[in-house]
């Protein structure tokens, strides 16, 4: 590029008497030596005016020389536009735009690639759909050849919401009841930006941020709503997890006769109501009626929550019988054993 414009007038007759010029519409320069040494103005189209004078005063007819003195490169700007998020995350796809203008000289035109190295020329916005990092690289080119300096723009998706697991764990009874307490474990996983925070809730309003495993002691039934957020701010759809805790055994509630009751009449059956409904317990053939030393032959079911204990024959007038309960003669639905029981009552005379 020159950066400095030199004429030399000539005249062969008369000989030079001047050179006139100006530099850019500015003030006109008389020159007596015919020659002169213009220094231009960087950046800018340069125009320079000029004509020379002879000793005999005939004037030169005005001649005009541009020089574009373009020697700074474009300015690219990328325009980002699609859902954006948190953190600095789109949660859509993005349209990369990039606009460019240049000092003097104009745009010659405008190049993006996908690594700094293989460069394809840019016509139209960039649909950036990948999940994660995408690096775009992007210059202009401006028609006196200046190459801007490389320039990149990180564009980070992230469109899916985490996906989070719970793991109940505690002693499994029966009819998948557990008991003991239980245990509940959440683990987040997530594609691009990452977990921000798991959380959860027993009644989906309020959250509580997941630190630590979730205990449940109580006997009940309890669901667990859960959910992940990850850091663009995904918000993953509510999941549940349902689970029962029965860590009680079956009681006796009440009996009939009740214990040490008297005057029992001697057609009377045996009913014995449990705290819940039972089922017949490994120890159920176990369940006696004793006078003495004596076993009655009895008919002994379950329904619900009662045992019922029904004598072959009627009771013996004025005696005194007791009812045997074993230890696991009944099992709630859970599977614990009743403890032992027994009890007496005494008969009339009727
Ligand atoms: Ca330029
Ligand atoms: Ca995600
Ligand atoms: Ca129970």
């Amino acid at each position: 590029m020159p950066q400095k414009v030199s004429l030399q007038a000539l005249d062969y007759d008369f000989g030079v008497k001047a050179l006139h010029y100006s530099l850019n519409g500015e003030a006109e320069v008389v020159e007596a030596s015919g020659a002169a040494t213009i220094q231009l103005v960087p950046g800018v189209t340069n125009t320079v005016s000029y004509y020379a004078i002879d000793n005999a005063d005939n004037v030169e007819t005005a001649r005009t020389i541009t020089v574009n003195l373009d020697t700074v490169p474009p300015v690219t700007t990328p325009v980002l536009n699609g859902y954006v998020g948190q953190n600095g995350w789109f949660t859509s796809a993005v349209q990369v735009a990039l606009s460019a203008t240049d000092n003097s000289s104009g745009i010659a035109r405008t190049e993006y690639s996908p690594d700094g190295v293989n460069w394809t020329v840019y016509t139209a916005p960039l649909n950036i759909t990948a999940s994660g990092v995408t690096t775009v690289y992007y210059r202009s080119v401006d028609t006196n050849n200046n190459t801007e300096a490389t320039k990149s723009i990180a564009v980070s998706i992230d469109q899916a919401a985490p996906v989070t697991t719970a793991a109940v764990s505690g002693t499994l009874g029966t009819n998948g009841l557990y008991t003991s307490a239980v245990k509940v474990a959440l683990s987040g996983i997530d594609t691009a930006s990452g977990i921000a925070r798991t959380e959860y809730s027993v009644d989906q309003t309020t959250w509580t941020a997941y630190v630590a495993t979730v205990d449940i002691q109580t006997d009940s039934t309890t669901t667990i709503y859960y959910r992940s957020v990850d850091l663009a701010g995904n918000v993953e759809a509510v999941k549940s997890v349902t689970f029962t805790i029965d860590k009680t055994a079956p009681f006796i509630g009440s009996m009939n006769p009740a214990a040490n009751a008297v005057n029992v009449p001697i057609a009377s059956s045996i009913t014995i109501i449990f705290s819940e409904d039972i089922s017949t317990g490994g120890a159920f053939a176990g369940v006696a009626l004793m006078r003495g030393l004596t076993k009655i032959a009895t008919l002994n079911t379950v329904s619900g929550n009662t045992v019922t204990i029904k004598p072959v024959k009627l009771l013996g007038k004025t005696a005194t019988y007791t009812v045997t309960v074993p230890a696991g003669a009944v099992i709630d639905a859970a599977g614990n054993n009743s403890a032992a029981s027994s009890f007496s009552f005494t008969t009339g005379r009727r």
